[in-house]
Parts: structure tokens; sequence; C-alpha cells
């Protein structure tokens, strides 16, 4: 059986989104961040880090929310949520899936940080927000939304006319970009975001 160590609306989305697409039965875990079960030993040995998402199957336990998505992936090629290894759109796809957790969380997670995040959450302890990293996320983000805003100016999906995993992994920074508000500004984001939930799989992974 497959498990889904998720505290929603969180990266474990990404993992949830993918599950779904892919028509895997799962169950889920609730891990509860509010009481500090990603603290307990039991979590502790499925995530070092303590945080989510986490995957356990019955060959392996695996965290990080882009390694469970390309993972599940890779285990459904029929599905066609990734273009065959060693061609071009491959490249693309390994470049957007890459851009998502390495240059759209951390902006997006500075100005969260930094001015929304309730003062008894902030890891380490103690941390206050600092309206200058909040400044410098929001610009960090401004740089990179226009990037893809530009590949997505005359295009329904990252790669092409083909949904594909990248998809799910950018159209999660979309979803943070909008709980952080920052993507009113970008018209072309927008849009593609609003098509990405239409997807009856986005809806069942964010509940809506
Ligand atoms: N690089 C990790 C980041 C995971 C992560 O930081 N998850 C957040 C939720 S989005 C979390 O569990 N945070 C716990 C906390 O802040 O206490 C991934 O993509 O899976």
């Amino acid at each position: 059986m497959t498990e889904l160590y998720e505290w929603p609306p969180t990266r474990s989305q990404r993992a949830k989104w993918a599950l779904e697409e892919l028509g895997i039965e799962y169950s889920s875990h609730l891990v509860n961040m509010q009481e500090g079960e990603q603290d307990s030993d039991a979590y502790r040995a499925i995530h070092p880090l303590g945080v989510v998402p986490a995957l356990k199957t019955d060959a392996y336990t695996i965290f990080e929310s882009v390694a469970i998505v390309l993972q599940l992936i890779d285990e459904h090629p029929e599905k066609n949520l990734a273009p065959a290894i060693g061609t071009p759109e491959r490249a693309s796809y390994y470049q957007w899936c890459v851009f998502a957790c390495a240059e759209m969380d951390p902006p997006i997670m500075m100005v969260f940080d930094h001015s929304m995040r309730p003062l008894e959450f902030m890891r380490p302890a103690g941390t206050q927000h600092d309206p200058n990293l909040a400044a410098r996320g929001r610009s960090d983000f401004a740089i990179r939304a226009d990037i893809l805003s530009k590949v997505l100016k005359d295009r329904d999906y990252l790669l092409g006319s083909e949904f594909s995993g990248a998809d799910i992994l950018i159209g999660h920074s979309c979803f943070m970009a909008t709980f952080t508000e920052l993507i009113s500004e970008y018209p072309i984001l927008e849009a593609y975001y609003q098509r990405l939930q239409q997807r009856p799989a986005y809806q069942r992974a964010y509940g809506n």
C-alpha cells in the first residue's frame, strides 16, 4: 500500500496531485504540524528533517516533494506525464522540475516566512519577520515569474500542448504564489494556473 505523509496545503500537495493524476491508490497520513507530530521519533524515522511530504510504498520510503513526483511518474510511463529519457523534451522537463524547487520555492517561502508565517511557527524558534527579506523574496520572485511568463505566453503547458509533471511542480509554485499574493501582477502565469486548476486531479489534491 502507498501512504502519503501530508499536511495540507503544503508541498505535500505536489505528491498528492501526482498520485491523483496517475490514478494510484494510496492512503493519507496527516502529520499534525500543529501538535508537533513532525518532531516525533516515529515521523523523524520517516523524514529526518521533520517536514512534509514523505511517501511510503511496499518497496521504499522517500522524501522531497520533487523526488516523489518524478519517481511516481517514472513508475507509470503509460500515463505520459514525462517525455522519453534522453530526448530534448526531457531536458526541458528536468529543467522546469528543478526550477520549481531550486528557484521558485526559496523566494516564495521567503515572502511567506517574513510576512505571513505566524511567529509561533517560525524556525528556529524566536525568529522574527524581516521586511527586508520579504522584499528580497518579492523581487527574486518577479524575475522568475517573468521567465515563466515568456515561456507560457504562447503555450498551454511548460512543454507545449501536453501537460506533464513539470506543470504539477510549477503549478504548486503558482498555488503558493497565489497564497502569498504574488501572482496577480503576472496575468500569463495566473491564466496558466487557472488552466491547471480545472484538472479534476488538481481539485482532488487541493480540495476544491
Ligand atoms: N524541500 C522539501 C521542503 C519540505 C518542507 O519544507 N515542507 C514544509 C511545508 S511546505 C514543512 O513541512 N514545514 C514544516 C515546518 O515549517 O515546521 C520538499 O520539497 O519536500
